[in-house]
């Protein structure tokens, strides 16, 4: 109830800022995108982890105008601060992705920040399918027509039905550090399951993505297994902008 106070006054106390995490390519390891991450420095709690506060946004509903803050800043720094062929990546609720004024607000970003639609990826969860499948597919479909992206975060940790795959064309396959790091344990299982994904993912036109990459015997084994882009610790943390500029200052 507190917390929730705090919150719900957190936009206009400007208490946000992103954070922004790279992604490379396997083969290069180049930087192709940086994924936003929503931080909350609260006045009254310091700050706060969003594993805590983003359910509660969610429960409230307070991640519609708060999605939209992060849309907007996304769009708007990656415009302004990274280089045209970088990527900024997304994370939408199911909230706010089926809100009804979604894609006017997601045209609104665009155009007030001047991003090239191809450079927007949206992350959504399979849990956006709970609900409304036909509404999430129509918004997302709709995001796509605008040029964007759309992946799909935390592959197989949710409620994995595969039937969606056949109607949305998803640019990329998240594939989630539980395997990975299962994976360089030299487990048999998530070793099987990120081949199954990325020969799934291979023959429906997508890519793949190996997120919460640490350290080098990940990046082999990621690497090894065929996946197309990394995530992690390992190339990067989240990161405040002025960060993401030094780093793409250093880069060649
Ligand atoms: O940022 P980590 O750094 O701790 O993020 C924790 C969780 O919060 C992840 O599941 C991530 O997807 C989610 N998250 C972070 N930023 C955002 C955001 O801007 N919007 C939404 N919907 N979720 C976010
Ligand atoms: O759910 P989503 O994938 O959007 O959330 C990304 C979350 O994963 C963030 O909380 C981010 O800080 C975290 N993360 C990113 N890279 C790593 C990593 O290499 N190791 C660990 N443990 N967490 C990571
Ligand atoms: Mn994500
Ligand atoms: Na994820």
């Amino acid at each position: 109830r507190q917390l929730e106070h705090s919150l719900r006054h957190a936009l206009e106390r400007d208490e946000f800022t992103l954070h922004y995490q790279p992604v490379v390519d396997a083969r290069s390891e180049e930087v192709v995108s940086f994924e936003a991450l929503l931080r909350w420095n609260s006045a009254d709690h310091g700050f706060v982890s969003p594993a805590k506060f983003v359910p509660l946004a969610e429960d409230t509903r307070l991640i519609v105008p708060i999605g939209t803050w992060v849309m907007e800043r996304a769009c708007h720094e990656a415009a302004q601060h990274w280089p045209e062929h970088i990527k900024v990546n997304v994370n939408v609720s199911p909230e706010q992705l089926l809100e009804s004024d979604f894609v006017a607000n997601l045209v609104r970003a665009l155009s007030e920040s001047g991003l090239d639609p191809k450079r927007l990826e949206i992350e959504v969860t399979e849990s956006i399918f709970l609900r409304d499948a036909s509404v999430a597919r129509e918004a997302l479909e709709s995001c796509m027509a605008l040029g964007c992206s759309v992946a799909l975060d935390d592959f197989g940790t949710g409620y994995s039905s595969l039937g969606y795959l056949r109607k949305l064309k998803f640019s990329t396959i998240k594939v989630d550090r539980l395997f990975v790091q299962g994976a360089a344990q030299q487990s048999p299982e998530s070793i099987a399951i990120i081949r199954a994904v990325v020969a799934m993912a291979d023959s429906l036109g997508m890519t793949t993505t190996a997120e919460g990459v640490e350290n080098e015997e990940e990046v082999e084994m990621i690497c090894s297994l065929g996946c197309t882009k990394i995530q992690g610790y390992h190339f990067g943390r989240p990161m405040p902008l002025e960060d993401v500029r030094a780093m793409l200052a250093r880069a060649p």
